[in-house]
């Protein structure tokens, strides 16, 4: 889709609209993200930031530039999308209520919004495992949370029970066995609870939406070579990394297959994915994390699922939707993905104990 923006924008980074074009690109539910291309052929992600979900810019802004300084140094050959400054040297362009943001466009590159080969899941848990590796010596309070409670399991079943107790009779209705397993797991909440605290279970800077289509891939050999997607990127755990992998790349159909029976746990792209992501992580995770290197799968699906069916229960405001039961829907697939890891359970943990 080809569009106009307020010149406005155009004029913050230099530009105007006589001399580049916009396309609206990209998959994500939250940000709107645009590809523009200047009339001599120089290519730019331009983004609009969701203040709806976001509702601290700054804080996100102050947290990629503090990152990029100290990569900068430490790492210096790491390729790290930090955003580009306007002309007027802001990390960010304020125009209208609105947040702009203008990024480097990485040539020869491919981002996928499903993988098709193991090699995928390899590289992507590689380059998100290597950004929180190169980051183990830089201190986390420095960055400040840009979304509050975002992958607090507590806090997020909370919010499903408060949706719960609101909820309109139909929607509860036609959600009854999916409530019924959301409460079910809360055994999960539980165990998450019990390890939230301890000591050796550090706080690391953590990406926090390591889905495919947030990694960037050589475009024939699909090396890896650089995350993007720094909305998230603040305090937090690994499972929330390695979890959300597993959420994504182990089966062969999205969070919106509705089919069920497709939603199916693939052995080689698991082992792929722990493979990478040890490659960079093994020398730095503590006993008490590989323990709990199975059970992010468990803590992310779970969660996702209980978003998914809590923006349901809420008359679906948070997550766009292209029908109306699409979150019932999504929340159905996720818990299938869930029973498809404890089914798994046994195999999975070998292969995790092999990689070890
Ligand atoms: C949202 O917009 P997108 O697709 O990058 C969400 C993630 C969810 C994901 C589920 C800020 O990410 O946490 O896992 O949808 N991001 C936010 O598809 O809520
Ligand atoms: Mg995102």
């Amino acid at each position: 889709m080809e569009l106009n923006l307020a010149e406005e924008i155009l004029l913050a980074y230099g530009f105007s609209s006589e001399t580049v074009v916009l396309n609206q690109i990209g998959s994500g539910h939250i940000n709107r993200t645009f590809l523009l291309t200047t009339k001599n052929g120089e290519k730019y992600i331009l983004q609009n930031i969701n203040t709806h979900v976001f509702n601290d810019p700054n804080a996100i802004a102050n947290n990629i530039n503090a990152v990029a300084k100290y990569l900068k140094t430490k790492s210096p050959n790491y390729l790290f999308p930090a955003p580009v400054a306007t002309e007027g040297g802001e990390l960010m362009f304020h125009f209208e209520e609105q947040y702009w943001r203008l990024l480097p466009f990485v040539p020869n590159t491919i981002a996928f919004d499903t993988l098709s080969e193991p090699k995928q899941a390899y590289e992507a848990a590689k380059q998100f495992g290597k950004l929180t590796h190169l980051l183990n010596g830089y201190n986390t309070e420095n960055l400040k949370p840009t979304i509050i409670g975002f992958h607090d399991l507590s806090w997020r079943y909370e919010q499903f029970t408060l949706a719960l107790n609101e909820a309109k009779d139909d929607l509860k209705n036609s959600a009854s066995n999916e409530i019924e397993t959301a409460l079910h797991h809360h055994f999960i909440v539980d165990y998450y609870n019990s390890y939230e605290r301890s000591n050796n279970f550090p706080d690391r800077v953590i990406h926090h939406d390591t889905k495919i289509s947030n990694v960037l891939l050589a475009e024939h050999s699909f090396d890896g070579i650089c995350v993007i997607d720094l909305d998230t990127l603040m305090p937090g755990k690994f499972i929330s990394d390695l979890g959300d992998m597993m959420r994504t790349y182990l089966c062969a159909f999205s969070e919106n297959e509705t089919d069920l029976s497709k939603i199916k746990i693939r052995l080689d792209y698991f082992r792929a994915t722990i493979e990478g992501y040890l490659s960079e992580m093994s020398a730095i995770l503590t006993e008490t994390e590989k323990d709990l290197i199975l059970f992010s799968g468990k803590y992310i699906v779970y969660m996702q699922a209980l978003r998914f069916l809590t923006d349901y229960l809420n008359g679906s405001i948070y997550y766009p939707i292209a029908y109306p039961t699409q979150n019932l829907d999504r929340a159905k697939n996720q818990f299938k993905l869930l029973s498809e890891l404890f089914e798994n359970e046994k195999v999975l943990q070998g292969i995790i104990e092999e990689c070890l």
